[in-house]
């Protein structure tokens, strides 16, 4: 299964120093996915992303409410071309309502052993060809 994971990028304050790190959110959660997923890592800071490049899904991270709107419209993006889109990391939480108006599902919390069960529900979702709100996926909202 091929996985598209996008870190969004965001407008920089006019004589903010630019510096661009490895963000840690996407890399961790990188590191949790089940050994069977092919991840591309696109942080799109540094790389354009074509969203054309045929993928399975999509997992976009959003660390910084800056990020949020572009998160959201990459979001669009994805599913007009009908590729299923979830969203993570701090500021999803933040502003996980919104969130959910744009993607097919979002994760609350820490992905550090549920992206087993995530992934094995995305794969029975999309066998059964459901495509509305995925209810199954509810159970991944942790209390926080
Ligand atoms: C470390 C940190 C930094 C580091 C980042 C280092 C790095 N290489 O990434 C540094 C010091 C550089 C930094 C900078 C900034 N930060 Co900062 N930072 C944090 C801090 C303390 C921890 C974030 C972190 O790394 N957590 C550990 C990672 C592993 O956890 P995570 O990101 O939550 O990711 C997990 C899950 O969310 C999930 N996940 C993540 N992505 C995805 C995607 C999918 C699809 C799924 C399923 C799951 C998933 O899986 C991950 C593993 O469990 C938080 C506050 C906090 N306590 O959370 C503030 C915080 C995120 N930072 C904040 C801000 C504002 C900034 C700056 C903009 C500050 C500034 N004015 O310059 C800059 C941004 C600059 C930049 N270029 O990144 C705010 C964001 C607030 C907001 N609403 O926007 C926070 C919340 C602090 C605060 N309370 O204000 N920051």
């Amino acid at each position: 299964m091929k996985f598209l994971l996008i870190y969004p990028k965001w407008e920089k304050l006019d004589r903010q120093t630019r510096f661009t790190l490895p963000p840690h959110g996407p890399v961790v959660m990188a590191a949790a996915l089940p050994a069977d997923v092919d991840v591309k890592f696109i942080d799109e800071n540094v790389d354009d992303i074509n969203f054309d490049e045929g993928c399975d899904f999509v997992g976009i991270s959003i660390m910084l409410t800056a990020q949020v709107k572009r998160g959201w419209e990459i979001a669009d993006a994805f599913r007009a071309r009908g590729v299923k889109v979830m969203c993570g990391g701090i500021a999803t939480m933040l502003h996980a309502e919104e969130s959910e108006l744009h993607a097919d599902a979002v994760f609350l919390g820490e992905a550090e052993g549920r992206m087993e069960q995530v992934f094995a529900d995305f794969k029975f979702i999309t066998s059964c060809r459901i495509s509305r709100r995925l209810k199954a996926w509810a159970r991944h909202a942790a209390a926080f």
